[in-house]
């Protein structure tokens, strides 16, 4: 379950948080195969509750197991699936397994329910498939985060047979259509027991879509442990991968100024990471932390504040450490605002300008290019390990991918040093600042001399405290 089944040239996960499944298709094949992109974690797919507004989180509030929400049907679903996986970007499905619906409406495929008696007879579920009512105050009673409601969200026990039984059916009929994995929403409130137990149950990855027999679907679990909670992320490490929320928090902090650079050299374990790297899905913000739901404390960088938000993404792509996620946002002004829709409620698709950036209210983070083409460098440096770190004890940090890559970071003052990037000799194009188009660089050029040593000049009031250079980007 730790195997993204990524495509060997491939890296990341990019969340296109409620984007549309035609929208998605269109993606795949217009910019993330082209980027280098590894796959794409999706909205919940699954029938929710119609919430009055429409905020983004009716899609946490499932009501059946009916492929149709807001982003499309089956179909749709199916289209894109195959579209993308052709182009070597796979597809990860938020899951709810933890709960249902607590708001009482029509559901987005035309289900009812009646959350009050426990009742979802689209599924079917009744009152005997759900822990009895309590609500969840305290988190160093693991029992109670398990079986106790979620804010109120009806809390399904997965330690029946027939409740197993229906969770894997769904996770079943999405391999069938070609998925390469789940986000397992809310873990923590479930027992690590019976995760296994479902996890096992699950069918091999289609061949039909690409898979090679016998692969087993990526399983990135939302485990929320930032220390101190009764519940620790280790319990879960045993069944797959784990969300690595002190990834979120502490780079934030350090990127934020309230930390030094230099403090970086042994980013990793170190700092209270989960020890395999390889264990770690990692992330600066996420579609919850972001907006001040779930954790991360308020220390997260966003796409709201852009110049520190880019070098942490930079840093994450540059380091070693970790699977790495991409956030893909729409904009917000409040915290339960829905993505930008018409009317009727309808989500309006992202429009996509000249510069590649998106319009209509989309932020887009994945198509800004310190952003991409840090996934371009993260696949060419693959493989290879930090060498030449370099920093002034303060603010200012460089280090290269063993002869690969190298890239510089300033948050405080100029940086201008001549700094050994361990790069073969040449000219190299300064991927932040620019690209290469028609065999010239739009941005800055570096020259590495034949020692491997660069003049390296990266100015406090530029637009991007980064610099990169790497192998497939010279001149
Ligand atoms: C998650 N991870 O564990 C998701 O990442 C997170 O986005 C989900 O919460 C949460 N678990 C449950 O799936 C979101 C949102 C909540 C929202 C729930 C359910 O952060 O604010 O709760 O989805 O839609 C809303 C109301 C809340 C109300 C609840 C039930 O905000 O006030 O509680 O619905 O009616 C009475």
């Amino acid at each position: 379950y730790k195997n993204p089944n990524f495509w060997d040239d491939r890296n990341s996960i990019v969340h296109l948080f409620e984007w549309k499944w035609n929208d998605i298709a269109d993606e795949c094949e217009r910019f993330l195969q082209k980027k280098g992109y590894g796959g794409v974690q999706v909205s919940p797919v699954n029938e929710n509750v119609i919430v009055p507004n429409r905020p983004w989180w009716e899609r946490y509030q499932p009501i059946s197991y009916k492929l149709t929400t807001r982003s499309g049907n089956v179909e749709d679903f199916q289209k894109m699936s195959k579209r993308c996986n052709a182009v070597g970007v796979r597809i990860y499905v938020d899951v709810i397994l933890n709960h249902m619906a607590a708001q009482q409406n029509i559901g987005t495929a035309g289900s009812t329910a009646n959350p009050g008696s426990k009742e979802y007879p689209a599924v079917p579920y009744g009152p005997n498939d759900f822990h009895p009512d309590c609500s969840i105050n305290d988190y160093n009673n693991a029992t109670e985060v398990r079986d106790c409601e979620l804010v109120g969200l009806k809390d399904l026990n997965q330690g029946t047979n027939y409740v197993r039984g229906k969770l894997v059916e769904f996770l079943n009929n999405l391999i069938d259509l070609g998925v390469g994995g789940f986000r397992v929403d809310a873990a923590k409130h479930m027992w690590p027991e019976d995760l296994k137990v479902i996890y096992n149950q699950v069918k091999n990855l289609s061949v039909n879509y690409g898979f090679a027999p016998g692969s087993r679907p990526y399983i990135y679990q939302e485990v929320i442990d930032l220390g101190g909670e009764g519940i620790k992320r280790d319990e879960y490490l045993k069944l797959g991968v784990v969300t690595e929320f002190k990834y979120s928090a502490n780079l934030g902090r350090v990127f934020r100024g309230n930390d030094k650079l230099t403090y970086l050299e042994n980013w990793g374990p170190a700092w209270g990471l989960i020890n395999n790297s390889d264990e770690a899905l990692v992330f600066i913000d996420n579609h919850d932390n972001q907006r001040g739901h779930g954790g991360g404390g308020d220390m997260v960088l966003t796409y709201k504040n852009s110049k520190q938000y880019k070098m942490a993404t930079a840093f994450m792509l540059a380091h070693p450490y970790g699977s790495t996620r991409v956030m893909s946002s729409f904009d917000f002004k409040d915290s339960d605002q829905g993505p930008p829709q018409d009317a009727q409620g309808n989500i309006i698709s992202a429009g996509i300008n000249n510069d590649d950036t998106c319009s209509n209210g989309w932020i887009c983070e994945h198509r800004w290019r310190q952003i991409y083409n840090m996934v371009v460098f993260k696949n060419a440096v693959k493989g290879t390990e930090i060498e030449n770190w370099w920093s002034n004890s303060d603010q200012q940090i460089a280090f290269s991918r063993g002869n690969k890559g190298f890239v510089a970071f300033t948050n405080w003052g100029d940086l201008n040093q001549d700094l050994k990037t361990g790069l073969p000799e040449g000219k190299y194009c300064d991927v932040i600042t620019g690209n290469i188009i028609n065999a010239k660089c739009t941005g800055k050029i570096i020259e590495v001399r034949k020692n491997g040593w660069a003049r390296i000049e990266l100015k406090a009031n530029e637009e991007d405290g980064v610099l990169a250079i790497h192998t497939n980007a010279r001149l």
